[in-house]
C-alpha cells in the first residue's frame, strides 16, 4: 500500500505545572503531530515529541520540522509497503533524527493497526491489559514545594515517583522525600548533569542509603564507561536514558555493564519498532526495562501505553494520566490513570479519538501534501 496524504501539525499546548530539569525549565510544549492517510482514507497518527530546545538531545522542534518536510514526507509518500517495518527502510539511510522518525513510525503503526482492526498494543505483541504508571517531578524552588508535589501525586494514586536531581539539588531533597515516605518506589534522574570523576562517584554512592529503585543518567550521554564505574561502586541500579539511542548503544551498555535498568523512550530510539527490539534485547540479558516519557501529548502518550503492555516492561512507566501535564489533551478521552494504572485500550490503533478541532486551535505550523 501507499500513503496518499500527510499532514504535519506543529501544536503548542501549555503545561498545567511548569517543569524544571537539571538543564532548563518549560511551561508549554511544541510537538509535531503526523497524520498519515492511505488511499482508502484510513488515518494513522504519530507524534514528534522533540523538545523545542537542544538540551535533552540535539534535536529540536525546528530540526524535526526540517527533516520531516525535506526528507521523511517525500520518502514516506514514495514508499510501497505492507508493514511499518518496511516503510522504515525508506529512511534507513538518514542518520540520527530519531524523534522525527519516531513520529512517522508511530503514524505508520497506528495506520497499520487500524487497517487490521487491531489495538496497537496487540499489534506490537503486548499482553498486559493494564500498565503501571509513575510520575516524574521536576526541580522545585524549595523542598517544601517538592514535598507538596509528592503528596499531591500520591493522593492522585501514583505509587512510583521519580525526582529530577542536579548538583545542589540531590541528597537533601531526596532524603526529605524518603523520610516523609519510607516505603514508596522512589527514583532519581539527573539528565546527565554530573561529571563522572571519582569524587562525584563517591558522593552519588551515598544515595544507596535512600533505597532508590534506580539512579537515572547521572553522567553525559556518551559517557558509558563513567556509568559502568558508578555501577561498580553503587548497589542502587544505574538506569540509562540519553546514553541509549540505538541498539548498538544498548549492546555497549551490556558489554560494559554500564547499568542494570534501561529507560526505553520510543522517541529517543526512533520509534516503536526499535523500542520493541530494545525491549527484547535488554530483557533477554536481564536488564529491567520501563517506558520513559517526553511529556507526550495524547498521541505519543497512547503509543507509550501500547508499548508498555509488552511483557518485559516490569517497572512502572512514565505514562501518567494526561491531566498531570495538560488541562486539555489532543485526544478524547484523555489518558486516565486510576490508582496508578492505565487501562490499555482494546479498540483499533492507538485506541483514542484525535481532537482535530483542538489541534487546529493550537497550531503553530501546518503542512498538507494535498495542498
Ligand atoms: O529524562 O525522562 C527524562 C522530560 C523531558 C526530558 C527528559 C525527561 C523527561 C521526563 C518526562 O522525565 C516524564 C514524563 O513524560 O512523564
Ligand atoms: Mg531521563
Amino acid at each position: 500500500m501507499r500513503i496518499a496524504r500527510i499532514r504535519l501539525h506543529e501544536v503548542r499546548v501549555p503545561l498545567v505545572h511548569s517543569f524544571q530539569t537539571s538543564s532548563h525549565r518549560k511551561s508549554s510544549l511544541d510537538h509535531i503531530l503526523v497524520e498519515m492517510v492511505d488511499a482508502d482514507g484510513v488515518t494513522g497518527w504519530g507524534e514528534i515529541a522533540s523538545p523545542a530546545d537542544p538540551y535533552y538531545c540535539s534535536e529540536t522542534t525546528d530540526t524535526a520540522w526540517l527533516v520531516a518536510t525535506r526528507y521523511l514526507v517525500p520518502r514516506a509518500l514514495e514508499a510501497e509497503w505492507e508493514r511499518p517495518e518496511e516503510l522504515e527502510t525508506a529512511w534507513a539511510r538518514i542518520r540520527g533524527h530519531e524523534f522525527a522518525k519516531a513520529g512517522f513510525v508511530g503514524a505508520a503503526w497506528d495506520l497499520w493497526a487500524r487497517r487490521a482492526g487491531m489495538p496497537l498494543a496487540r499489534a506490537l505483541g503486548g499482553e498486559r491489559t493494564q500498565v503501571r504508571a509513575g510520575v516524574s517531578l521536576g526541580i522545585e524552588p524549595t523542598i517544601d514545594a517538592l514535598l507538596a508535589q509528592v503528596e499531591h501525586q500520591l493522593a492522585a494514586g501514583y505509587h512510583r515517583v521519580k525526582l529530577k536531581i542536579a548538583p545542589g539539588w540531590d541528597l537533601e531533597p531526596v532524603r526529605a522525600v524518603r523520610a516523609a515516605h519510607p516505603d514508596i518506589d522512589l527514583h532519581v534522574d539527573a539528565n546527565g548533569a554530573y561529571p563522572s570523576d571519582d569524587e562525584t562517584i563517591a558522593y552519588l554512592a551515598r544515595l544507596d542509603e535512600l533505597r532508590l529503585t534506580m539512579i537515572e543518567q547521572p553522567f553525559a550521554p556518551r559517557d558509558l564507561t563513567g556509568h559502568a564505574r558508578l555501577q561498580q561502586r553503587m548497589s542502587t541500579p544505574v538506569c540509562l536514558d540519553e546514553s541509549v539511542v540505538t541498539l548498538d548503544d544498548l549492546r555497549t551498555m551490556l558489554a560494559l555493564d554500564a547499568g542494570r535498568v534501561l529507560n526505553i523512550k520510543v522517541s529517543r530510539m526512533g520509534g516503536l519498532t526499535v523500542a520493541r527490539a530494545a525491549h527484547d534485547l535488554a530483557t533477554a540479558h536481564g536488564i529491567l526495562v520501563w517506558c520513559g516519557g517526553m511529556h507526550e501529548f495524547g498521541i505519543g502518550r497512547a503509543t507509550n501505553v501500547a508499548i508498555s503492555s509488552l511483557p518485559g516492561f516490569s517497572l512502572p512507566s512514565d505514562v501518567s494520566g494526561s491531566d498531570k501535564y495538560y488541562a486539555r489533551d489532543v485526544i478524547v478521552p484523555p489518558v486516565v490513570a486510576h490508582d496508578g494504572t492505565v487501562t490499555v485500550p482494546s479498540t483499533p490503533g492507538i485506541g483514542y479519538e484525535v481532537d482535530t478541532a483542538w489541534i487546529a486551535e493550537n497550531r503553530l505550523r501546518f503542512l498538507d501534501t494535498a495542498e
